[in-house]
């Protein structure tokens, strides 16, 4: 008999799939690059092997797989992709579909569909949320590409998804690259957040002087209200952890350096392709970059002097409201990208459904998206800070976020995505702004035209005729 589906890539994130799939009752063929690693697999999967179809010949392995085919690869993104995929094709026959899990970026996921739409063969790109963990017991799953392909392995990537209150966390949102490009937002959103939490921390540590556990049993107690999340529950395990060694803290030990893939810097990238206005993800992603310049940032703290320390009056409760806030402002953008985005491909993605399947499995899971999916279900694709529930929460939580930006730039605490929040709040929120300025100026330099608001048309202005004059001597 045949395997229900087949897997290639038995490196961290393929083995946790596969061996998930296997648990879940699902016969799999199992196939990577060097054969050494099949036979890991095998022995590590323990009894789950007798579901487990090893094939390190990959005709054999191809041969072994139920038609139509179900492929997944879950090889590092990028050009091994590519590589996969033209190996596989000589084998391929039309119905079978190729299943990219990686993080790839969701340019190339709509050139490989096209692609392989041509020659008859259904591309599926997959964005998988969760780490190694959630691969193996249950991640989100972002599914974009081939309809009709998805159907056939609908019911394996179903039951190996997470649940929330029994609904698998896997959804079609889309053609294309829809799926890859959802996981890449989902990124972004998961920077914001992340970074929102690290400033609030910042507070506690240099502005309240709480000890590491002191800030824990915070996050615990947050964890119980409305910023009841993943994110928040990680946060008091690490800020609980002690180092074996010295006893210290373990996060006083760990260098203030973050790393980044890139998916998160992909989000802010995509963000400003299509002009929608996402400063808190480009925060977070800023911030990273920041953090990663230690030594000039030592060497500027010499020039400019430490931070003064200055008192701060904040309450916990104000910061955790500033918290909801800024995610509240995060999730906006983050969605409204989507929606921009969806517009533009064409994609139609059910912004509804991509709340629902990010509530279990993924890095944001969280009590709010719950609250979010309820409030997208069905509904116009409307900028969140629209949506009645959420107007309602912003109108209780704004004034915490403008007194703790506000703490932050009196005490000298840099706040890139707290203070983006915000400043994107009252700019959307802003009926007359200020760029009739802009307009004008636009106008004086290069006769770009204006509309008026009390006159339809295009306008200029009678501007003065200025001569290049070359510029002052700077008086310093
Ligand atoms: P890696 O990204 O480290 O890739 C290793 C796998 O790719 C091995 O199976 C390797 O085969 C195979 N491979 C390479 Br490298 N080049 C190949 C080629 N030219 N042809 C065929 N196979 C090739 O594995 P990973 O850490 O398990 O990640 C897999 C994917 O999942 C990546 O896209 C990654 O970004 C993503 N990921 C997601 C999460 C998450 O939280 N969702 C976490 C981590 C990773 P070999 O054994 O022969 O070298």
């Amino acid at each position: 008999s045949h395997a229900d589906i087949g897997l290639i890539g038995l490196a961290v994130m393929g083995s946790n799939l596969a061996l998930n799939i296997a648990e879940k009752g699902h016969t799999i063929a199992v196939h990577n690059r060097t054969a050494s690693r099949i036979d890991d697999f095998v022995a590590m999967a323990g009894p789950l092997a007798e579901r487990v179809v090893p094939k390190a010949d990959l005709a054999e392995f191809i041969a072994s797989i139920r038609r139509p085919r179900s492929i997944i690869i879950m090889v590092k993104a990028g050009k091994p992709v590519d590589e996969m995929i033209e190996q596989l094709l000589p084998y391929l026959e039309e119905g079978d579909a190729i299943i990219e899990c990686g993080n790839s970026l969701y340019t190339d996921t709509d050139r490989r569909f096209a692609y392989l739409q041509g020659k008859g063969i259904g591309y599926l790109g997959v964005g998988v949320s969760g780490g190694e963990e959630g691969a193996r017991h249950g991640p989100s799953i972002m599914v974009g590409g081939a309809k009709a392909q998805w159907h056939n392995a609908e019911p394996v990537l179903k039951a190996i998804a997470a649940k929330f209150k029994g609904e698998p966390c896997c959804a079609y949102l889309g053609e294309g690259g829809a799926g890859h490009f959802v996981k890449t937002i989902h990124n972004g959103i998961e920077y914001g957040d992340m970074q929102m939490i690290a400033e609030v921390y910042g507070f506690m540590r240099d502005g309240l002087g709480m000890k590491p556990a002191e800030c824990a049993e915070v996050f615990r107690k947050w964890n119980e209200g409305p910023l009841n999340s993943y994110l928040i529950e990680i946060t008091g395990h690490v800020l609980d952890a002690v180092d074996p060694e010295s006893g210290t803290a373990l996060v006083e030990l760990i260098l203030d350096k973050a790393g980044q893939k890139g998916t998160g810097r992909w989000s802010a990238i995509v963000a400003q392709e299509l002009a929608v206005p996402a400063t808190t993800i480009e925060g977070a992603v800023a911030a990273r970059s920041i953090s990663a310049m230690k030594d000039e940032r030592l060497e500027a703290e010499k020039l400019y002097g430490a931070r003064r320390g200055a008192e701060i009056s904040l309450s916990l409760d104000t910061l955790e409201k500033a918290l909801l806030a800024g995610k509240i402002a995060a999730y906006a953008q983050g969605f409204a990208v989507m929606a921009k985005a969806s517009e533009e491909k064409g994609w139609n993605l059910p912004l509804g459904t991509v709340a629902k399947i990010w509530r279990a499995g993924c890095i944001i899971r969280s009590r709010f998206l719950d609250q979010m999916s309820a409030a997208y279900e069905g509904g116009p694709a409307r900028n969140l800070l629209l949506v009645p529930d959420f107007v309602e929460l912003m109108k209780a939580n704004h004034g915490a976020l403008r007194e703790v930006v506000a703490a932050g730039a009196h005490g000298e605490f840099p706040l890139p995505c707290l203070g983006a929040a915000l400043s994107y709040f009252d700019a959307y929120r802003q009926g007359l702004g200020t760029a009739n300025l802009i307009q004008g100026q636009r106008d004086f330099f290069g006769a770009h035209g204006f509309e008026r608001s009390d006159k339809d048309g295009v306008h200029h202005g009678d501007w003065p005729a200025t001569i290049q004059v070359e510029a002052a001597e700077p008086q310093v």
